[in-house]
C-alpha cells in the first residue's frame, strides 16, 4: 500500500488533476467549493491495474495554508509536483518542493498541467527546462516530467502509466509492529460516533483492538476501520484509514494527536535532539534559542531550538540541535520534521529526530553529546543500539529502541549480532554497554582489593554492599559475579565476596594477641570468658576475635558467649554420644557432662539445635532425626 501526495502553487490544478485521475473531488468543504480553492487536506484513491489501490492526499496551494500541506505530506511515499504550464515555477512550487525535500521524499512525478492553455510547444520545452534546473540537488531531481491537461484529459492516461511505474519502484512500507496514526481529521458520523482519519504507519491496526491516543492517553477500542471507502478487518501501514472509536467525544481529539497500538509504545519527552537543516534561499541565519514552530506527524508545536554546535546556523547548512517544548512530544528516531518561523510565517528548514528522549545538556557535556548524535546520523540499527547503550549504560532488551523505526525482533537480532562480535554484554534480560561493563568489572576488583588492604583480617565484602557500591541491576550484578567466579578472579562464599588471591592473615604482633586469647580460654575451661571479657582483658582484640571466629578457631554463640573450637567440638561429641545411649538429655545432665554453668549451656544447646544436631522436646533435648 502506498500514498501519493500532491504539491504545487495555488490554482495550478492539483485538485482538478486528482479528480481527473480518480473521479473523486478532493475538495469536500462547502467553503472550498465556494472559494474554488483547497483549504484543508483532501483525500482520494486510485485503483491500479495491479489491483493495488494507491491513496492520494491533496494539499492546498495557498501560502497561508502551508501547515496543512505539511500535515498532508507527512507519511506519503511519493509526490506529484504540479506546475501550471502557463505560469511555470511559482513561490509555493518552491516552498512545497523544499518541504518534500526536507521530508526526504525521493520518489515522484512532476506534472506540467494546463497544457491546453499553451499553444506554443517551445514554451512548454522552456517551462520544462526551467523546472529541470530547479529540481537539481533535490530528491526529485530525476523525476519524470509529464505534460497533461486536467481540464480536457490530455495525457491523463499517460500520467496513470507513470504512476504505475513509480509505484512498482517503491520499496514496500515497513511493518515494525508498532502502529502509529497521526490524526489529521476528527468528525462525528451519525450512528457511529467519533471517527478519525490519518495515514497509518509502522504497523497494522485491526478491528476490535484496543488503542491509546496520545497526548491525553485515552484508552479506547476500534469499533470499525475503513480504507478507501471499504470496511476492513485490518489496515496495513501506508494506507489512509478512517477509524471509528468507541466511547470518545469528538472534542476530546484533534489533529496532531496520535493513535498508538499500545501504551508501551508511547515514549515522549519535552526535549528532543535532532539534526536540523536550513533551506538555502533563506534571508537570515537561525540563532540559537529562537522560538519556532515544529511540525512533527500532523502536530504543530511551538518551542525553542537550541543549537548544540555554535550560536547560529546559516542558510543551506545543517547542525545538531535540541528542541525544548512546553509539553511532551511523542516522536521516534528517524522521524522527519519541518520548522517554520512563527511570524511572518515561513518554512525555514527541517530535519530528522536523533534522540526523541533527550535531556537538557550541560555545556560541559556538549562535546560528548555531539559525538553521540553524530554516530546516530546513519540511522542504522547497529549504531542506534550501541549509542543507546552508551547513553543508558544498561537497559532491558524489550525497552531498547522502543522509540525507533525498528521492530522488537530487529532490535533483538541486532543485539545478538553485536554480542557475538563482542561489542556489548548480554546478561539475562539486560543489555550492558561494553565500556561500562568493563568499568564495573575493574571497579569490582578495585573495591575488593582496597577492602582487603583496609581490613586484612576480614574475609571479604557482603555481596549486597558491593552491589550498592556498583551501579548495576541485581540480575546483571549476579552475572558479573558469576563471570568473575568462573574466571577465578573472585570467590563467593555464601554472602561474602573476596578476591581469590586474598588470604586473611595476622601480622606478627596480632599473632601474639591471638595466642594470648587462646591462653585465656585454655586457662579457664570451666568458665570461658565472654567476648566482652576478652576485650576488657586484652584491649583492641575485637578484630582478632572476629578473625579467629571466621577461621573457626573460636566459635561465637548467642549472648556473646565464646568457646574454643576444640572445646565446643568436645562438648558436642559428648552430648551426641550420650544421646546415642539415652533417649534424651536434660540441662543438669549437660552441666554434669561438660562442667559448664547454665550461662553457657543454653547458648550451646541452641546452637546445636540450629545446626540440626539436637531438637527440643519440653525442657530436654533429643537427637535430631538425621542423627537417629
Ligand atoms: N484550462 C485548464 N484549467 C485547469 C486545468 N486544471 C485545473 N484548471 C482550473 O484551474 C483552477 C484551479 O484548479 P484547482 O484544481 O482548484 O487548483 P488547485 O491547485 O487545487 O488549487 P488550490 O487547491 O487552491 O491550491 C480551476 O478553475 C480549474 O478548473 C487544466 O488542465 N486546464
Ligand atoms: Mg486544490
Amino acid at each position: 500500500m502506498f500514498i501519493i501526495g500532491t504539491a504545487g502553487h495555488i490554482d495550478h490544478g492539483k485538485s482538478a488533476l486528482v479528480q481527473a485521475l480518480t473521479s473523486i473531488d478532493p475538495d469536500r468543504l462547502p467553503e472550498e467549493k465556494r472559494r474554488g480553492m483547497t483549504i484543508d487536506l483532501g483525500f482520494a484513491y486510485l485503483p491500479l491495474s495491479s489491483g493495488e489501490v494507491v491513496g492520494i492526499v491533496d494539499v492546498p496551494g495557498h501560502k497561508d495554508l502551508v501547515r496543512n500541506v505539511i500535515a498532508g505530506v507527512w507519511g506519503i511515499n511519493a509526490a506529484l509536483l504540479i506546475i501550471a504550464a502557463n505560469e511555470g515555477w511559482m513561490p509555493q512550487t518552491e516552498e512545497h518542493l523544499q518541504i518534500l525535500n526536507l521530508f526526504r521524499i525521493k520518489h515522484g512525478i512532476v506534472v506540467i498541467n494546463k497544457v491546453d492553455l499553451v499553444d506554443d510547444p517551445d514554451w512548454l520545452d522552456l517551462v520544462e527546462e526551467d523546472i529541470r534546473g530547479r529540481l537539481k540537488g533535490t530528491g526529485l531531481s530525476d523525476a519524470p516530467i509529464v505534460r497533461v491537461s486536467a481540464k480536457d484529459g490530455t495525457n491523463i492516461e499517460g500520467l496513470k502509466r507513470s504512476i504505475e511505474e513509480l509505484v512498482a519502484r517503491l520499496a514496500p512500507p515497513r511493518n515494525i509492529g508498532k502502529p502509529r496514526l497521526p490524526i489529521d481529521r476528527v468528525f462525528t458520523m451519525k450512528g457511529s460516533g467519533t471517527v478519525v482519519t490519518g495515514t497509518l504507519i509502522d504497523g497494522s491496526l485491526s478491528q476490535g483492538q484496543s488503542v491509546v491516543i496520545y497526548p491525553k492517553n485515552l484508552d479506547t477500542r476500534l469499533r470499525a476501520l475503513e480504507t478507501y471507502k471499504e470496511k476492513v478487518d485490518q489496515a496495513q501501514p501506508s494506507t489512509r484509514i478512517a477509524i471509528n472509536l468507541v466511547g470518545l467525544e469528538k472534542d476530546a481529539l484533534s489533529r496532531g494527536d496520535i493513535v498508538f497500538g499500545s501504551e508501551e509504545q508511547v515514549k515522549s519527552s519535552k526535549t528532543l535532539d535532532a539534526i536540523v537543516e536550513l533551506i538555502p534561499r533563506l534571508a537570515s541565519p537561525l540563532k540559537s534559542n529562537t522560538e519556532i514552530k515544529v511540525y512533527l506527524g500532523t502536530r504543530e508545536i511551538t518551542g525553542r531550538i537550541v543549537l548544540l554546535e555554535g550560536t547560529g546556523l546559516k542558510p543551506g547548512e545543517s547542525a545538531l540541535a535540541q528542541f525544548r517544548f512546553r509539553e511532551p512530544v511523542a516522536a521516534r528516531i528517524g522521524d522527519h520534521f519541518i520548522i517554520r518561523k512563527p511570524s511572518p510565517q515561513e518554512t525555514i528548514g527541517g530535519g530528522t529526530i536523533l534522540d526523541p528522549l533527550a535531556s537538557r545538556h550541560r555545556s560541559r557535556d556538549m562535546g560528548a553529546v555531539a559525538l553521540f548524535l553524530r554516530r546516530r546520523l546513519s540511522l542504522q540499527i547497529g549504531d542506534l543500539v550501541l549509542t543507546e547503550l552508551d547513553k543508558n549504560k544498561y537497559i532491558r532488551v524489550e525497552d531498547l529502541l522502543v522509540a525507533s523505526q525498528y521492530s522488537p525482533a530487529e532490535v533483538e537480532d541486532c543485539v545478538r549480532l553485536l554480542y557475538n562480535q563482542d561489542k556489548l554484554v548480554m546478561i539475562g534480560s539486560w543489555v550492558v554497554d561494553l565500556a561500562y561493563w568493563r568499568k564495573q568489572v575493574a571497579d569490582t576488583l578495585d573495591i575488593l582489593a582496597s577492602e582487603h588492604s583496609l581490613h586484612p583480617l576480614q574475609r571479604g565484602l557482603y555481596q549486597a554492599e558491593l552491589q550498592n557500591r556498583l551501579k548495576l541491576p541485581k540480575e546483571a550484578f549476579d552475572g558479573l559475579l558469576a563471570k568473575l567466579v568462573s574466571s577465578r578472579e573472585i570467590v563467593c562464599d555464601g554472602d561474602i565476596v573476596f578476591l581469590s588471591t586474598h588470604k586473611p592473615s595476622l601480622l606478627p604482633e596480632q599473632e601474639v594477641t591471638a595466642s594470648r586469647i587462646l591462653e585465656l580460654f585454655e586457662k579457664n575451661r570451666a568458665n570461658p570468658p565472654t567476648k566482652k571479657e576478652v576485650v576488657t582483658q586484652i584491649p583492641g582484640s575485637e578484630p582478632i576475635i572476629r578473625f579467629m571466629c571466621e577461621q573457626n578457631t573460636l566459635i561465637e554463640l548467642p549472648d556473646g558467649v565464646l568457646l574454643e573450637r576444640k572445646h565446643y567440638q568436645a562438648i558436642k561429641d559428648g552430648i551426641v554420644s550420650f544421646l546415642k545411649s539415652h533417649s534424651s538429655i536434660s540441662i543438669p545432665q549437660v552441666r554434669e557432662l561438660c562442667g559448664l554453668s547454665r550461662k553457657y549451656i543454653l547458648p550451646i544447646l541452641n546452637r546445636l539445635d540450629e545446626e540440626g544436631v539436637t531438637r527440643r522436646r519440653g525442657d530436654e533435648r533429643i537427637l535430631a532425626s538425621r542423627h537417629d
